[in-house]
Order: C-alpha cells, then structure tokens, then sequence
C-alpha cells in the first residue's frame, strides 16, 4: 500500500516547538515577510539568523524529544507492506531522531546552511558566525539558512508529485493548509483517486477536501491510526 504522509508544525507542537499561526505563534514576535522572505534576508540578515538561530537553538537544547506521533511514522515506514513517502514542510529534525529514515524536507532544514553563491548545503555548525567558513571559500556573513523562503521553490517537487501520482493514502497532519503548493496536495492525491485523511486539532483551510477528518492530538490520533 503506498501512503503519502505530509506533515507540518502541528505534529512538533507536543515536543514543545512552536506553531506558526497559534495565538503565541512564531509569525506573532515576527512577520512573514520580515523572516521567512529573500527579500526580508537582505533588508535585515542579522534579525532572519537571530530567528534561526533561536530556533535551532531551543530544538538542540535536548529538552526537545520527537513524541508519539513522530514515533509512530517511524513503525509505519518501517512495516514492510508499506510504501511510505513522508513529507514534511518542517525545519526541524524531529522525524530523523523519531527514526524515520527517508524525510522529504520540501521546506529545508535547520540544522543545514547554504551558500548563495554556489547553492552547496552542508551541515550548519549554529549560531552563524564568522568561523562557519562555507566549503566554496564564500565569506561565512553571508551564509544563509538551508530553508526555503516565501518566494523560493521548495525542494523535492518532482518526487513529491509522483509518489502523490500514485498513492492509495494521503494523510495530511498538524498544518492549517495555508501555504501552497503544499495545501494543494490533497487535491493532486484526490484526482489519483486515493483516500484522503486529515489529522488536526482543527478544522484546516483545506478541510473541505479532505474525505475523512480525525479531530485531536497528533500524539493521540497518529499511533492510533498507524498501528
Ligand atoms: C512557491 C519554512 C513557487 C521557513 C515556510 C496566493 C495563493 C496561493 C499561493 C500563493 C499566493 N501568494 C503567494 C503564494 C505562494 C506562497 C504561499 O503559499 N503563500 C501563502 C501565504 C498564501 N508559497 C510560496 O511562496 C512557496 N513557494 O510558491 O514557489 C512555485 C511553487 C510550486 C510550483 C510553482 C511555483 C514557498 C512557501 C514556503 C514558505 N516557508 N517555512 C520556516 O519554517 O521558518 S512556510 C511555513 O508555514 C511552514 O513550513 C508551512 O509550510 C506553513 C504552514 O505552517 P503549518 O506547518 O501548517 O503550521 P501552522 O502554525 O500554520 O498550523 C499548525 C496546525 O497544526 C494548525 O492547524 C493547528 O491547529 C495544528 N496543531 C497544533 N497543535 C497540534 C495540531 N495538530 C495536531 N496536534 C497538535 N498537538
């Protein structure tokens, strides 16, 4: 059976990593366009790396653990009757540590950086500062998050649209569907007639193209669904 699992911040929000959209909400301290846009990156670079930075510091400060959502994804890919895509519009690393193997990161990931010169992503050694010297000799001060911005091209489409293509399952979990073109995939999974199941505590702004709803904790509903 092949199942596409698209998650977002809501499966990360029991391990104690915000939202984005929540009344205390990452997007509350800090606008889109003033940390999640290039174009905000070149107006403020220092305020965008202080916002990653943040980030990546709370999620390696060990009190953040994957929970039993992540956990349970991690069984289901492993089970041998499965053929599980995992997609994540996550930066963090949560799935990996849960144990799942092959994570489809379509928004990047914190703990990598890029050069804007010659777009090479290795592993990023946090805070920015001048001694993370990029491979490519660029100047580290310009270093920039392996993430992908408002604007940017996600990562992984081509993959992502064929495994939606051809998959019997899609289980949307723990985001409001308000980004695209990751809100669109119900859509694509619905036209390749597969079943369609939303997990979240509530309703999201695709809801309505969803067949089948679970209304509740990703921590509660996923390893209930998923054994
Ligand atoms: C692109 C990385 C071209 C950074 C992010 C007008 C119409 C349609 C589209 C557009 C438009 N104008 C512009 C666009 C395109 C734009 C877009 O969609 N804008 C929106 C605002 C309308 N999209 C882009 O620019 C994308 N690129 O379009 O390129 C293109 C692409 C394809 C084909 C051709 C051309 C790039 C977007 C990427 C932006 N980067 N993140 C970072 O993380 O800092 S976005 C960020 O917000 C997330 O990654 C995620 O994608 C998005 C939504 O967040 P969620 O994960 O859903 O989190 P949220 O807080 O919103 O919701 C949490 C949910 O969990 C809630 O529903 C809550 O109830 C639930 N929940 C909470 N706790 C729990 C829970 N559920 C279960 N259990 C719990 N315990």
């Amino acid at each position: 059976m092949k199942i596409v699992v698209l998650t977002g911040a809501g499966i990360s929000a029991e391990s104690g990593l915000k939202t984005f959209r929540a009344e205390d909400g990452l997007w509350e301290q800090h606008s889109i366009e003033e940390v999640a846009t290039p174009e905000g990156y070149e107006r403020n670079p220092r305020l965008v790396r202080e916002f990653y930075n943040a980030r990546w510091q709370q999620l390696g400060n060990g009190q953040v653990q994957p929970n039993a959502a992540h956990r349970a994804l991690a069984e289901l890919e492993a089970r041998e009757e499965i053929d599980l895509t995992l997609i994540t519009q996550n930066i963090d690393n949560l799935h990996e540590r849960a144990g799942s193997r092959r994570v489809i990161h379509m928004h990047g990931e914190l703990a990598k950086a890029r050069c804007p010169r010659s777009q090479q992503v290795f592993p990023m050694v946090m805070p920015f500062s001048a001694d993370n010297c990029c491979t490519c000799c660029i100047p580290a001060e310009i270093l920039r998050p392996h993430v992908v911005w408002f604007g940017e091209m996600p990562l992984q489409l081509n993959q992502i649209y064929q495994s939606l293509s051809e998959c019997d399952l899609f289980v949307a979990i723990g985001t409001s569907g308000t980004v695209y073109p990751a809100a669109g995939f119900v859509d694509m999974a619905s036209q390749s007639h597969a079943q369609t199941l939303e997990i979240n505590l509530e309703p999201s702004e695709v809801q309505s193209q969803f067949q089948y709803h679970l209304r509740g904790k990703a921590s509660e509903m996923v390893p209930k669904v998923a054994h």
